[in-house]
């Protein structure tokens, strides 16, 4: 399945006369303003967020799992449905492998078919949280973190081997997320398993290229759900700081207990230049990977605003590696990705509308209400005709969800496909 030049045209022609209008009339409101639109627009088209090779297919809960039917089922069709949901919003052009999930038997088949679609490498995830085919080790109580060195051993070596692969393939980074952690109190001691992550994870940064960086991901719970290792930006932070200048954090939206303060955690890392990656997704309750900017859109747009005030102002933080980390239970995996991307874009253009200089102003003259002011009215800011005329200009669809219907492209995939598919990974 491959998205034509003409069929985007095609999609646009009814499109192209309502967004013609109403971002007219956005742009010469925001130039009144003294926003440069051009160049808000030209911030978006370059904005590219990664698609995990695990979020192609429907989830599912422990309860159950229930199937689009038309999946991918080898990483070609994974890069293949990348490919289509890139072609029309022009946001995905990356894919973020897990291993051992998706190890490509073919290194330059894969390279060649993601340069052809425009789709890059980026950071790779490794996977101890559960064990491999034919394992000598499990890590049913724990893998960097584990009591016995042999285990620890066997879940380093898996890194550096992942390490090999994601460069092969021209990825820069490597995301360590660990279930690591305590089911019950006592189970395990705070200290050791502190101790034994910090040594594990120096011990793949020795392994890093050159020109490669570790993101340590943090999580308060679950799997376990008394303990984790890695619980907080804190402990990931230390983490970073313990293995040196190439290792940094990396917040995963879900990964909070409720009302944290994820805009000053964002902030903070960033002052201090540790701010490495993002997995973006929603939450109501726990890690719930919901679609991004379902459920709290407002603290979307709070992040983004310290985000876009971080990559302005802190030359001393790295680019960061962004990616969805979302699952679909109920909805089409693609139609949801298609909205998460939306969200995000929708996100970075209200934060590109926040004047920094006023705000700067207002803070210093204690003004609580003019600072409120500055930061809502961006928000309530209908910004979907610049994220419109972004998609237009580097080839993709006006309305990437009414495409990706009139497109029929899930019933394409099915034909293709069949019904009986299951995605392989989550
Ligand atoms: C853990 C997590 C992590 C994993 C992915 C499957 O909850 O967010 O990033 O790699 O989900
Ligand atoms: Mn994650
Ligand atoms: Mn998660």
């Amino acid at each position: 399945m491959k998205i034509l030049k003409d069929q985007i045209l095609d999609c646009n022609k009814s499109e192209i006369q309502n967004h013609k209008e109403t971002f007219d009339f956005l742009s010469s409101t925001l130039d009144k303003k003294g926003h440069k639109v051009a160049e808000i627009v030209a911030k978006l088209s370059d904005f590219q967020v990664a698609i995990p090779s695990w979020a192609l297919g429907a989830g599912g809960t422990r309860f159950g799992r229930f199937s689009f039917y038309g999946e991918p089922s080898s990483l070609e069709q994974k890069i293949e449905d990348i490919g289509v949901i890139h072609s029309l919003t022009q946001t995905a052009g990356a894919v973020s492998l897990h291993i051992p999930w998706d190890i490509p038997s073919d290194y330059k088949a894969i390279k060649e078919q993601a340069d052809a679609l425009n789709i890059k490498f980026d950071s790779v995830n490794s996977n101890t949280f559960q064990d491999q085919k034919n394992a000598k080790e499990s890590y049913k109580y724990g893998s960097l973190s584990n009591t016995s060195k042999v285990v620890r051993d066997q879940a380093i070596a898996h890194n550096l081997e992942v390490i090999t692969i994601g460069d092969k393939l021209g990825s820069k980074s490597l995301t360590v997320w660990l279930a690591d952690g305590s089911c019950f109190p006592g189970q395990s001691n705070f200290q050791t398993a502190l101790q034994n992550t910090e040594n594990s994870l120096k011990d793949i940064y020795k392994g890093l290229p050159k020109d490669w960086s570790m993101l340590i991901e943090y999580k308060p719970y679950e799997p376990n759900f008394y303990s984790t290792v890695i619980q907080d930006w804190g402990t990931s932070f230390m983490l970073a700081n313990a293995c040196g200048e190439k290792a940094f954090s990396l917040v995963d939206l879900g990964h909070h207990l409720p009302n944290s303060n994820i805009e000053q955690i964002v902030s903070i890392l960033m002052l201090k230049g540790k701010l490495g990656g993002f997995h973006f997704n929603d939450s109501k309750y726990g890690d719930d990977d919901l679609t991004v900017g379902s459920i709290k859109p407002y603290a979307l747009f709070l992040i983004f605003n310290e985000l876009v005030y971080g990559m302005r102002n802190n030359p001393q933080n790295p680019d960061l590696a962004w990616m969805i980390d979302a699952s679909h239970n109920v909805k089409d995996p693609l139609e949801d990705l298609i909205q998460s991307l939306e969200a995000i874009q929708e996100a970075y253009a209200k934060a590109l509308l926040v004047d920094q200089v006023q705000l700067k102003e207002a803070q210093l003259a204690n003004d609580v209400v003019k600072c409120q002011e500055i930061l809502q009215n961006a928000y309530r800011t209908d910004v979907r005709p610049l994220l419109e005329k972004a998609r237009i200009n580097n080839g993709g669809v006006i309305k990437p969800i009414n495409a990706f219907r009139a497109l029929g492209v899930r019933g394409q995939l099915i034909k293709e496909r069949g019904k009986n598919t299951i995605a392989t990974g989550l």
